[in-house]
């Protein structure tokens, strides 16, 4: 009787152990099989958390990759100066770069609430310097366009009052995601 049951539950551990290690061992001596129980419950415990921490970061990684658009455009150095006393606009000035292995167009520049275009300075055919407006642009692959005082640059209206370390805008791109990005707000020494 006792030995069948013995065996029974001998069985039952083989059966639960998932790695097999268990299933040589004899279970002879109850001491040495409460051991083993409480090592196979550790064991399937460390399985469970293993098993859990990975599904885990499996989702992290599904999430992340849902959520965050690939990266096709690099922009850096992005700033604006706050407005001359008593003027609505100013200028914003950044790097964008192309990271991708085909042309990408910025057709817009967003910074609701307030207005911003993208410009540029040009000199007509008297030698005037003139802005206008851009309707798009275009970066080949690999290519970086910078915007400098006196050439292309993001005109803004509406800061006259801006108090913030920090203006979010984004890039509306031609078949693709927009970019968002900040311009850091200089204050005029
Ligand atoms: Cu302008």
């Amino acid at each position: 009787m006792m030995r069948s049951s013995l065996s029974f539950a001998a069985l039952k551990r083989k059966a639960s152990s998932a790695l097999g290690i268990l299933s040589t061992v004899n279970f002879s001596k109850k001491e040495s099989s409460v051991w083993l129980k409480d090592e196979n419950k550790k064991m399937q415990m460390k399985i469970k958390h293993l098993f859990k921490a990975s599904l885990i970061g499996l989702l992290l990684v599904i999430i992340s990759n849902c959520t965050r658009s690939p990266e096709v455009l690099v922009i850096n150095d992005a700033h604006l100066y706050v407005p001359l006393n008593g003027s609505m606009m100013t200028g914003g000035y950044l790097s964008v770069s192309n990271i991708t292995k085909e042309p990408i167009e910025i057709l817009e520049i967003n910074c609701s609430p307030y207005r911003a275009e993208i410009h540029e300075t040009k000199m007509d055919e008297k030698g005037i310097m003139k802005m206008e407006r851009l309707q798009s642009i275009e970066l080949n692959p690999g290519s970086k366009i910078i915007f400098v005082p006196g050439g292309k640059h993001i005109m803004f209206w509406g800061l006259s009052d801006f108090q913030e370390a920090y203006l979010d805008c984004s890039f509306k791109l031609k078949g693709k995601d927009s970019i968002m990005f900040k311009f850091e707000v200089l204050k005029r020494e």
